[in-house]
């Protein structure tokens, strides 16, 4: 220690003056140098001349001097940092005080540095902050370190632990000292790296050399360096059409590594259609791609859209999305109608086409195979044709008539599932066939007329029907040219061709005939037309307009005959007959008998139905000879008609007695009539008189004393009721109607029949009437006469056949 003080002091001597070199921190008590000698001073009277040193402005003497030996002692620790700070020379100035004499002397200490201070930091950490995006070169001062040395001792140079990023480069201020500044000399990534630390040595010029570290603390700010990155680049997903509004379709994410708002990722569409727009909506922050309307398979199978995403700066990334639509059943078929035939008339043969239709489906595979039906109630099928096509055929004939329209449901379902399926109805008309002829209501007609008829009044209609259309089932009625009885219909009926009504062109009379029939032809107004006929029999119906006409006696006036009559008649016994006939038929024929007039009432009676004129009482001597009755005859009709006779009945046994029967004679007999008369009556006489003795001997057998043919007065059966000229259903006229005329005349003795019946088994089953043996059927005329005069009986039988069977004449 003393020697280095040694060598550091370098001693300059001068007088009056003394420059002291020493380095600081000397320890108290080092002796700096001998100011005595330095001085040239004697030693022993420093001492006595109360040597001293002396400063101006200051307590503190960080020097003393040794007065024995005159030493210059340290008496302070002296440190230059803190006398001098960062001045560079570190200068004392004292003064050396003598007294006796007074002598004053300069003393000078020039304080030298030691290195005794490290280079120090102001801080134990500094911190950066370097945003990533910082550019290679960028500089980052340090804060220099501090030595409170100088000089030398001072921070020389600084040096930084080795690192991937940064370089130190050290500067010197411009008033001096060293500073370090940190060079970046690759990019920071805060992606790899958040933070770097680096240690930091500044290191002094001292020896022994001194240093100081600082950690440099680096945190790497993040800057948007980062492009958001799609966790895949195309999206593909499949959905189907008929996905629900609101569906999630996928779900698109990107990340972005950056931190803070750089890392924020929002996602939207890149361009896209308006109409895509509507479709698909995406959540910005979510990425999720949803349904915002109806996809339609049948529009758009794909989709493609381009998805960004971006960061709160801009930077984009793209990826595309890739929406394969999958078909569902979402289409019905459609049928459409090609072509129709419509109407189709009704003769179309089975088989027939008649229409072709299309049937579309717009779903595919499955979804668009579609099968075609017709409802089963119709006479049409399909019959499939190419690709989708059908044809439309009859199956069996049509009639308009049974069925007019078709309304066709076809249904076409396909084979999707569920499937869908839709229907049209085609309504389809059939068109007329002159097909059906006129048919008639009924099998035939029956019209009963009353004789006597209006011309031009309707008897009764016909109605034919034809159920084809229009002037295809338009009757018209003629009547079939025939004739009646040789004369044209025409002249008897007429028929309205429009209504049927059927007219008599003229008055019907019942006695000329009876029935009669026509057909009538119904035609319809087809090309060519169509026809049937149908028989109308006409019936003419009796009325009362023949007034019953007497054939015995001879109507009054033109006759003198006169019945005989015995003196000997018995009360009751026959004496004459009337004897009429009426034309008409039924109750209009049925005749009643009446005296109107007689010379003496009491004595003759006449059957009321018979005719027969019988004496009441037995005649006496004194009746009148002459008796004169006045017969009147009416028929049953509605209202009756009427007519009278006279009957001159003589009472007596002798005809001689009778003058005027001389006029009796007939002029207009010719002699062979008269031998026919005679030659008739003389077979007919014998004949009745054989056929009495046999029933008088079949009479006299059965002993039973009954008068033949008593009563045997035939009526016709029973009484006839009101409506007695009905006709049964049949149309067959009522027995009452097989007479032709009825004459009757009844008694005890005598029998008169004329019978003409138009059929044995339609006899009336009437007891009162007897038939005759079949020998005498043939319109043959019997008569008996058994009580009265044989020339009353000519005379009638030649009247009556007058006027019934002239042709037997
Ligand atoms: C067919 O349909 C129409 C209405 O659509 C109806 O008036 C007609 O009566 C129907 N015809 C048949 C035969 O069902
Ligand atoms: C009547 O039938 C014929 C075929 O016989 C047909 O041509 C015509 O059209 C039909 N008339 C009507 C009005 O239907
Ligand atoms: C009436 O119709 C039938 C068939 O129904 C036919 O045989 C006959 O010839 C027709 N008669 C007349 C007069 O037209
Ligand atoms: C006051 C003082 O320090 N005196 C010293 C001077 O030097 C002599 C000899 O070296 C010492 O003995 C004294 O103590």
């Amino acid at each position: 220690m003393f020697g280095l003080a040694l060598f550091l002091f370098l001693l300059r001597t001068s007088y009056g003056e003394v420059t002291y070199y020493f380095p600081e921190e000397m320890k108290r008590g080092s002796v700096i140098g001998n100011i005595a000698n330095d001085l040239g001073l004697d030693k022993k009277g420093l001492y006595v001349r109360k040597a001293r040193l002396e400063m101006d402005g200051s307590n503190t003497l960080y020097c003393d001097i040794n007065l024995s030996t005159g030493d210059l002692i340290v008496a302070e620790r002296m440190d230059r940092e803190q006398l001098c700070g960062r001045r560079v020379s570190c200068v004392l100035k004292y003064e050396m005080v003598l007294e006796n004499p007074l002598e004053l002397h300069r003393v000078v200490l020039q304080i030298q540095d030691i290195n005794d201070n490290s280079p120090q930091f102001a801080n134990d950490r500094i911190t950066f902050e370097i945003r990533e995006s910082a550019v290679k070169g960028a500089r980052f001062a340090v804060h220099q370190a501090h030595d409170a040395d100088i000089g030398l001792n001072a921070v020389q140079s600084y040096t930084l632990q080795r690192n991937d990023h940064f370089s130190l480069a050290v500067n010197t201020k411009p008033g001096g000292g060293k500073y370090g500044e940190l060079k970046l000399e690759k990019e920071l990534d805060r992606e790899q790296q958040q933070e770097v630390t680096l240690l930091l040595t500044a290191v002094d010029g001292g020896t022994p050399q001194r240093s100081g570290n600082v950690v440099i603390h680096v945190t790497v700010l993040d800057a948007n360096d980062n492009v958001p990155t799609f966790s895949q680049n195309i999206y593909k997903v499949r959905i189907p059409e008929n996905a629900p509004m609101g569906t999630v379709v996928v779900t698109v994410s990107a990340t972005d590594v950056d931190e803070g708002q750089n890392g924020e990722v929002m996602y939207v569409f890149g361009p896209i259609s308006v109409e895509l727009n509507e479709l698909f909506s995406l959540d910005p922050k979510t990425g999720d791609i949803s349904l915002s309307g109806q996809m339609d398979f049948e529009k758009e199978s794909v989709y493609e859209i381009s998805i960004q995403a971006q960061d709160s700066l801009g930077l984009t990334s793209f990826a595309n999305v890739v929406i394969e639509i999958t078909d569902v059943n979402d289409n019905a078929p459609v049928i459409s109608l090609k072509s129709l035939t419509n109407p189709i008339p009704e003769n179309v043969l089975p088989g027939t086409e008649v229409g072709i239709i299309n049937v579309q489906d717009k779903d595919s595979e499955g979804n668009r195979q579609v099968r075609c039906s017709i409802q089963q109630n119709v006479p049409f099928k399909l019959n499939p044709s190419i690709k989708n096509y059908y044809s439309l055929v009859t199956t069996s004939e049509l009639d308009r008539e049974i069925i007019s329209d078709y309304n066709i449901t076809i249904t076409a379902t396909d084979e999707g599932s569920p499937p869908l399926s839709s229907s049209k109805i085609i309504h389809l008309s059939v068109s007329d066939v002159n097909d059906n002829p006129p048919a008639f209501e009924e099998p035939s007609y029956s019209s009963y007329v009353t004789e006597n008829n209006k011309p031009g009044s309707s008897m009764c209609s016909v109605t034919a029907r034809d159920p084809d259309w229009r002037q295809n089932g338009t009757v018209v009625y003629s009547l079939f040219p025939s004739g009646v009885n040789g004369v044209p219909v025409s002249s008897f009926l007429s028929i309205n061709g429009d209504t049927g009504v059927i007219h008599a062109v003229r008055a019907f009379d019942y006695e000329q005939f009876r029935s009669f029939k026509v057909h009538v032809v119904a035609r319809d107004n087809g090309s060519p037309p169509l026809s049937s006929n149908v028989t109308v029999s006409v019936f003419i119906t009796d009325e009362n307009d023949n007034s019953p006409q007497i054939l015995y006696p001879a109507p009054a006036g033109n006759s003198l005959m006169t019945e005989m009559v015995p003196k000997a008649a018995l009360a009751g016994s026959l004496v004459s007959k009337v004897i009429a006939v009426d034309a008409d038929s039924g109750q209009n024929a049925w005749l009643s008998y009446h005296i109107v007039k007689s010379t003496d009432p009491g004595l003759f009676t006449v059957g009321l139905h018979s005719g027969e004129m019988r004496a009441q009482r037995d005649i006496s001597e004194s009746d009148s000879m002459k008796q004169n009755l006045v017969i009147s005859v009416k028929d049953n009709g509605q209202p009756s008609l009427s007519t009278t006779c006279d009957v001159y009945l003589l009472i007596s046994d002798n005809l001689a007695e009778v003058p005027e029967l001389k006029d009796m004679a007939y002029e207009d007999s010719s002699k062979l009539t008269s031998y026919l008369i005679i030659g008739l009556v003389s077979v007919s006489t014998f004949f009745l008189t054989f056929i009495i003795l046999i029933l008088a001997v079949r009479f006299c057998r059965s002993r039973k004393p009954r008068m033949l043919f008593d009563g045997a007065v035939a009526i016709p059966s029973a009484y006839f009721p009101p409506n007695y000229a009905e006709v049964d259903g049949a149309g067959t006229l009522r027995s009452s109607y097989n007479y032709d005329a009825y004459l009757t005349t009844g008694s005890r003795t005598s029998d008169f029949k004329f019978v003409r019946s138009y059929n044995d088994s339609t006899l009336p089953a009437d007891q009162t009437l007897t038939r005759c043996p079949d020998t005498l059927l043939e319109g043959s005329i019997i008569t008996l006469n058994t009580a009265g005069d044989s020339e009353v009986t000519h005379a009638f039988i030649l009247h009556f056949m007058r006027m019934v069977c002239p042709t037997w004449l």
